[in-house]
């Protein structure tokens, strides 16, 4: 008899960053996750993550909301049930239950990583392999200070620990953001991607202007520069400008960007397993994503180690990340709760090996930073 599910726990962690996150709608101190232990009637444990930024600042899920959820509605649906079938797991959390899609990704990953250790196989193989075993990662640069900005920048270009940086705006004045980007893409130079990010804070016609001060400063890519809902306005951005626009909240899953391209958006599209529900999901929004000529990014949640290798084997299973990626969340924490971290070198990181996701629980740690209360 195959495998049975028999246990999950949904674990709330809290880390630190190393500085303050500051984004348009909050400012992070720490990251909070939620880290999910699905063990099956082998034994065998899978692991898994959801992690939001900001809270209920950023999205209707919080990680108190993703535990609930899996804790009183996901549990009772998935113990007793073969660990194996993922796909008819999914339907059915799908069929009962409506968005949670930050929770619906931990599951997710958790049942991927459980087969993945089962069969031996590295998750990636269980997506169609990774074309690529090293994905390039980019820095966000959000201290608030430009200064301070400047220094993190060219420390981490002299280390190679990356060479491109997406700046976080939209909370302040749009000419006092123009300055703050402008002067760092000064100071890092040519051969460094400058892109930002507005995280929805601009109307249009402030988008409009920002969008071609932006271009003059000589940014790469503006992602999300107004409110997820509005469509025809990233759409008319799109068409009106030559540097491009990365739809983040605008897109959580592969109808959406379908709709968005019918409505005439051109650009890149940043996927995420949070927003879409899992690996697996996300990577429906590639196919639509490829169709439809929109570039493709491996986007973050700013999730912990879990969550960012689970990103990881997803996005290295495509041939073309035309913005690369940004996992770089586990360098934002001051502390993980894995026995060994990613290994970031040479403006990039390595997919993890071995079986599943390629990761372990380091217990003390987890005992250290697990909620109390
Ligand atoms: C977002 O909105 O893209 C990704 C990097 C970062 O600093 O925040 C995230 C979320
Ligand atoms: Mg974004």
């Amino acid at each position: 008899m195959s495998a049975t599910i028999q246990s999950i726990e949904a674990i709330l962690v809290d880390i630190p960053t190393i500085r303050p996150h500051k984004l348009s709608m909050t400012t992070m101190g720490v990251q909070s996750m939620v880290i999910v232990r699905m063990k099956d009637s082998d034994g065998i444990e899978g692991l898994g993550e959801a992690t939001t930024i900001g809270g209920l600042a950023y999205g209707p899920e919080s990680p108190e909301s993703v535990k609930l959820t899996i804790d009183t509605y996901f549990k009772s649906q998935l113990i007793g049930q073969p660990a194996g079938n993922i796909n008819t797991l999914r339907v059915m959390l799908n069929r009962s239950t409506r968005g949670n899609n930050l929770a619906k990704s931990a599951i997710e990953t958790a049942l991927l990583d459980l087969q993945g250790k089962r069969l031996n196989r590295p998750v990636s193989d269980l997506l169609g392999g990774s074309v690529h075993q090293h994905l390039p990662v980019l820095w966000t640069l959000a201290s608030g200070d430009t200064g301070k900005d400047i220094e993190e920048a060219l420390g981490l270009i002299e280390t190679r620990r990356h060479c491109d940086f997406k700046l976080k705006i939209g909370s302040r004045a749009l000419m006092d953001d123009v300055r703050h980007v402008a002067a760092i893409k000064d100071a890092v130079g040519e051969s460094a991607s400058v892109r930002v990010d507005v995280n929805q804070a601009w109307d249009e016609a402030t988008a409009a202007r920002g969008m071609a001060e932006l271009q003059a400063a000589g940014i790469d890519l503006v992602e999300q520069p107004t409110p997820m809902k509005d469509c025809a306005a990233l759409a008319r951005l799109s068409d009106k400008f030559h540097i491009p626009i990365l739809a983040d909240e605008a897109v959580a899953d592969a109808k959406d960007l379908y709709n968005l391209a019918a409505a005439g958006f051109s650009g890149a599209v940043a996927m995420k397993i949070a927003k879409a529900g899992g690996p697996i999901r996300a990577l429906e929004q590639a196919a639509v994503a490829q169709a439809a000529g929109i570039g493709l990014y491996g986007g973050t949640m700013l999730e912990g180690t879990i969550g960012s290798a689970a990103s990881l084997h997803a996005w290295s299973t495509l041939e073309n990340l035309h913005w690369g990626t940004e996992m770089f969340g586990p360098l934002l924490m001051k502390d993980d709760i894995v026995a060994t971290p990613l290994n970031f070198h040479d403006n990039g990181v390595d997919l993890p090996k071995g079986p599943g996701l390629g990761i372990a629980l380091d217990e003390d740690k987890l005992a250290h930073y697990r909620r109390k209360a």
